[in-house]
């Protein structure tokens, strides 16, 4: 018997990903219920070769519901998580409100599948799992085998974020300046604080008090939860005009010795890495050419000079796929292939 799975956000970018994930990947479900806010009520979304009414969150009835994969905001997780949770439905949720809440696993299943297996081996859970936010999925992909080999003591993480982490309307505003520019009038920044086409923005989510941004609090925070608290980490996150993928550069202080030619061939043996890393012109990845792949690409692998075992890379991933849709499902075929979940 198959499961039953449930998408809340199923007409946002990332929920249409994670309905396209599950029929591509042929997770073992009987049903898949398409849901969304009262106003997309009998929207249409596609689920493989079919399509999907979508269905009102308010009214749903969870219960025999085996996951619950949530991509609609903080606000909706706040308020619907953990009373779906209480019905025994599995929710995970790709949003940033339960990620840093201490009973909440925060899981990337190449980096901690043992967190997975404690918490579901717990009697008494939330049934709440937390998928990271999708700069910080793609980083421990990356950093997970060489930590394992060598001992990260630091990084220091610069990212190049597209603007479909902010959702569909930053995508037209790219699209609509990038035209403006060019052929009609230009519109003026809505989403953004400032012009995106042809511009690279240094600010992504809130400031905080110590003048970092939440987008690069999250990659240090959600780091240290997932792969070892012991890292420091420090990040610059930055908006570039992409559509889809989000890159990093990378610098990595090593405990031990680690040279570039190992940390390529652990990089090329681990789950979910695809090492592309010729050193001719265009033996690297780049944003575009990750769009819509799932694998984390790791390029530009050499040494830092500057300090004692220090390496540079460039890792590039689709963020609404491993950093966000298909990592949520992977977490689901965790739960399925491990045998966790009780029927
Ligand atoms: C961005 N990383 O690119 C954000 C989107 O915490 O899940 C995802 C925000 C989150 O804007």
């Amino acid at each position: 018997m198959g499961y039953k799975v449930a998408v809340v956000g199923a007409t946002g970018n990332v929920g249409q990903e994670m309905l396209g994930i599950l029929a591509e990947r042929g997770f073992p479900a009987d049903e898949v219920y398409a849901l969304a806010s009262s106003r997309s009520i009998g929207r249409e979304v596609s689920f493989g070769d079919k399509t999907l009414k979508c269905k009102d969150l308010e009214t749903f009835d969870f219960n025999g519901v085996d996951f619950c994969l949530m991509s609609a905001g903080s606000d909706i997780s706040k308020k619907w998580a953990e009373k779906i949770g209480e019905t025994g439905c599995i929710v995970i949720d790709n949003s940033s409100f339960w990620r840093y809440h201490q009973d909440v696993p925060l899981i990337v299943p190449e980096v901690n599948p043992h967190h997975l297996e404690e918490y579901m081996a717990q009697n008494e859970r939330m049934n709440i799992i937390a998928n990271p936010n999708c700069s910080t999925a793609q980083l421990v992909v990356a950093l997970k085998p060489l930590h394992d080999h060598a001992k990260i003591k630091r990084i220091v993480v610069s990212t190049y974020q597209s603007v479909s982490g902010s959702g569909k309307a930053a995508m037209d505003e790219l699209w609509n300046q990038t035209k403006g520019i060019f052929v009609t009038d230009m519109p003026e920044p809505e989403v953004y604080p400032k012009q995106i086409a042809f511009n690279a923005i240094p600010h992504i989510d809130v400031f905080m008090e110590d003048g970092y941004t939440k987008e690069e609090w999250k990659v240090l925070a959600e780091t240290k939860k997932m792969l070892d608290p012991k890292i420091k980490v420090t990040c610059t996150a930055v908006r570039v005009p992409v559509f889809i993928s989000h890159a990093e550069a990378v610098n990595i202080e090593f405990e031990n010795e680690i040279t570039p030619d190992e940390a390529r061939d652990i990089l090329r043996e681990a789950p979910g890495i695809m090492v592309v890393d010729k050193r001719e012109d265009g033996g690297y990845i780049t944003q575009v050419e990750a769009a819509g792949e799932d694998a984390t690409f790791i390029s530009r692998i050499r040494e830092d000079a500057t300090v004692e075992n220090g390496l540079n890379m460039w890792v590039v991933a689709d963020n609404l796929r491993k950093g966000a849709a298909l990592n949520t499902v992977q977490i689901a075929e965790a739960i399925v292939n491990r045998g966790l979940l009780k029927k």
